[in-house]
């Protein structure tokens, strides 16, 4: 690892293992099914226009766990980052909950959209969402029950890609925690970060289809390593 005094701008990708620890499910342990369908099916438009009750079912449980989950150690590590390091920190997220965010941290980019925001297919508006969808409710703004959860499913393009490959370009220090990278563009930030300059370090329960691609991978829970790293980078 570089000497940490040297980082000015770090970029951070998290996936569904950094929120494993709140209860909330990861795709992997998910065995990847719900109610007997692929994740792949019910996450992409196609599921959505061929069952969207099923598909709003799906996001109406996820939105209900989202709510019950609270934040965990590595949720608030990373927020204490965002509070003291004096320099960049971007944190994009490949998850849907709003953990990060209830943990402290300020600067989140959610690429693959959240679970308590809703996009009208009717009026293009979006809303904060705690509740359902399945059963039809009016959008706020133009009163059309046309209401789609605001994610970015299979086959959609993931959100603010400029802002990220500019933040990538920058970095001198890539980190990705609790993603296994099986799934793209998000997979491919650690070869973008590393071409520009950056050191990239992996924090993740065991190694990822990704981890070859990294100066050091650091094999254990998030809630254990997050915060030890968030230290050594605040002492320099
Ligand atoms: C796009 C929202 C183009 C939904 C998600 C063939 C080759 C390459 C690419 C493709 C291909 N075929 C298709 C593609 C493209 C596709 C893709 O990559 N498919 C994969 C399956 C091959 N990608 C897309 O479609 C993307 N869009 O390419 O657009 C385009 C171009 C022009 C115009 C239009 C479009 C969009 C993908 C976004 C899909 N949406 N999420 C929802 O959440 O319901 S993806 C979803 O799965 C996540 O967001 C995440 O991105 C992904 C993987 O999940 P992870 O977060 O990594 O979780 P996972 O369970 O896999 O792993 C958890 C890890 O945590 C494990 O490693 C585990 O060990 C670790 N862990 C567990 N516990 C802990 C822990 N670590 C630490 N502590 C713990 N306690």
């Amino acid at each position: 690892m570089s000497n940490n005094a040297d980082i000015r701008n770090i970029v951070i990708l998290t996936g569904a293992g950094i929120s494993a620890e709140s209860g909330l499910k990861t795709f992997r342990a998910e065995d990847g099914l719900w109610e007997d369908h692929p994740v792949e099916q019910v996450a992409t438009p196609e599921g959505f226009a061929r069952d969207p009750a099923l598909v709003q079912r799906f996001y109406d449980e996820r939105r209900k766990n989202i709510r019950a989950a609270q934040p965990n150690a590595a949720h608030e590590a990373l927020g204490r980052l965002d509070r003291e390091f004096s320099g960049e920190l971007l944190i994009v997220t490949q998850n849907i909950d709003d953990l990060h965010e209830r943990g402290g941290a300020g600067n989140v980019l959610h690429m693959h959209g959240e679970g308590l925001s809703v996009w009208c297919q009717g009026c293009d508006a979006r809303h904060r969402w705690e509740g359902t969808l399945g059963d039809g409710p009016a959008c706020p703004a133009c009163g059309e029950a046309a209401m789609r959860p605001d994610i970015v499913w299979f086959g959609e393009m993931p959100y603010e890609m400029d802002r990220i490959f500019e933040a990538l370009s920058r970095a001198d220090l890539f980190v990705s925690i609790g993603t296994s990278g099986a799934v793209y563009p998000a997979a491919g930030f650690v070869q973008q970060a590393s071409a520009s300059g950056a050191r990239a370090l992996e924090l993740n329960l065991e190694e990822s289809l990704g981890s070859s691609n990294f100066d050091e991978s650091r094999l254990g829970a998030a809630s254990e390593l997050v915060p030890a790293w968030v230290d050594e980078v605040l002492k320099g």
